[in-house]
């Protein structure tokens, strides 16, 4: 039996109804407390998720406490901020991708917590889809013997800007947005990484970054993988937001298509099993497959807290994805390779 875990979120914006949903469904999980500066919007989902206690200053929710976790579901300049108010509270937190706006900002979040002996996650979700989560299960288990080579590629033309403004004022766009995950994937195939160059470019004249971005990856392992992102990429069926996966190891091949339809193929055979996320519920398509990694990120979160296991995707382990978005920033603005740990 769990103990009912009390839990606080921040940020009442766009993504975080899909947060409290998924929240909701675990049951041994309340959601205590909100806080958004924006009254309005406070209000409306407090509402919406019938919570009472509501504030617009974060430190004021802090010092009143009864809670005994924090989901930070703010956008990233406010993150650093945020996560040291918790450390400060003695909380177990939860943290929004991009996880902090610099590298040094990320190490004094992790240490932060780490010094108040708490769990840190942060909310790296694709990793957790159930298409993505079948290929790594079937990666680990050698289902095609040692990889050698991988393309991790998000190739898309939907409109994410109507309902995340935000991104197409920054300087930055899709590796720190989008970009992020697809290499978090690849970590997860392949291990951390040695070296990385990228390209970037931006297609659409609305926007102020990078909408396209091709990265090569040399891995510790051995294996070298491509990391393909665009937003500018018109094609039917849109496959909005599918990551599209091929692997080849030494002993087979593996691919993800579109549709969520996963090929292994092996001397013995090929065999192709649909791993479409199941729609929850509260969801709506095309948006199914990462609402559903919310729902299961939160459970390992729970899980970890439980059994006091490091997530996988905690604050230590998301320096290397971070320190990998920098480094194709800087591969790409220095037309160099870049090695991660450099930075
Ligand atoms: P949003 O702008 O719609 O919402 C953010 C909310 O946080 C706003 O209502 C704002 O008023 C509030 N806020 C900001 N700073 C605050 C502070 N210091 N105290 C209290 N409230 C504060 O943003 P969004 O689109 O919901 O994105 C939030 C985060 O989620 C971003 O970091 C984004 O990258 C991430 N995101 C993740 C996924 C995913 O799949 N993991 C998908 C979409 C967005
Ligand atoms: O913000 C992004 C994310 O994390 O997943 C998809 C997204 O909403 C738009 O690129």
């Amino acid at each position: 039996m769990c103990r009912m875990l009390k839990i606080a979120l921040i940020g009442c914006g766009f993504f975080a109804q899909n947060q409290l949903h998924g929240w909701e469904d675990l049951e041994s999980v309340e959601v205590v407390a909100l806080c958004d500066r924006d009254r309005n919007r406070l209000d409306a989902v407090g509402d919406a998720f019938r919570i009472a206690r509501r504030y617009t200053d974060a430190a004021e929710m802090f010092a009143e406490g009864g809670f005994g976790a924090v989901d930070i579901a703010t956008t990233v300049s406010s993150h650093r901020a945020l996560v040291e108010m918790a450390a400060d509270a003695g909380l177990h937190v939860i943290c929004q991708k991009p996880f902090a706006q610099t590298l040094t900002d990320a190490r004094h979040m992790v240490e932060a917590v780490e010094r108040a002996g708490k769990t840190l996650m942060v909310h790296e979700n694709f990793r957790w889809q159930s298409p993505v989560r079948a290929v790594i299960e079937a990666l680990r288990g050698g289902a095609i013997g040692t990889p050698f080579f991988g393309r991790v590629s998000f190739r898309s033309a939907y409109d994410v800007f109507s309902g995340q403004p935000y991104l197409a004022e920054g300087e930055r766009f899709i590796i720190e947005d989008l970009g992020i995950h697809i290499l978090d994937i690849s970590r997860a195939l392949f291990g951390d990484v040695d070296r990385i160059t990228a390209t970037t470019r931006r297609v659409n004249p609305r926007i102020r970054g990078e909408d396209v971005a091709t990265m090569l990856l040399s891995h510790a392992s051995g294996a070298t993988s491509v990391v393909d992102c665009s937003y500018a990429t018109r094609r039917m069926p849109e496959t909005f937001p599918e990551t599209l996966i091929e692997i080849d190891g030494t002993e087979g091949a593996l691919r993800l298509d579109a549709g969520y339809r996963l090929t292994i193929q092996k001397r013995g055979g090929t065999e192709t099993r649909d791993v479409s996320p199941p729609l929850l519920p509260w969801a709506e398509k095309p948006w199914h497959n990462i609402q559903e990694s919310v729902a299961i990120i939160q459970r390992h979160f729970t899980e970890c807290l439980r059994t006091g296991i490091q997530p996988e995707t905690s604050g230590r382990d998301n320096l290397q994805t971070l320190a990998l978005v920098e480094a194709a920033y800087r591969s790409a603005a220095e037309a160099r390779i870049v090695d991660p740990g450099e930075l």
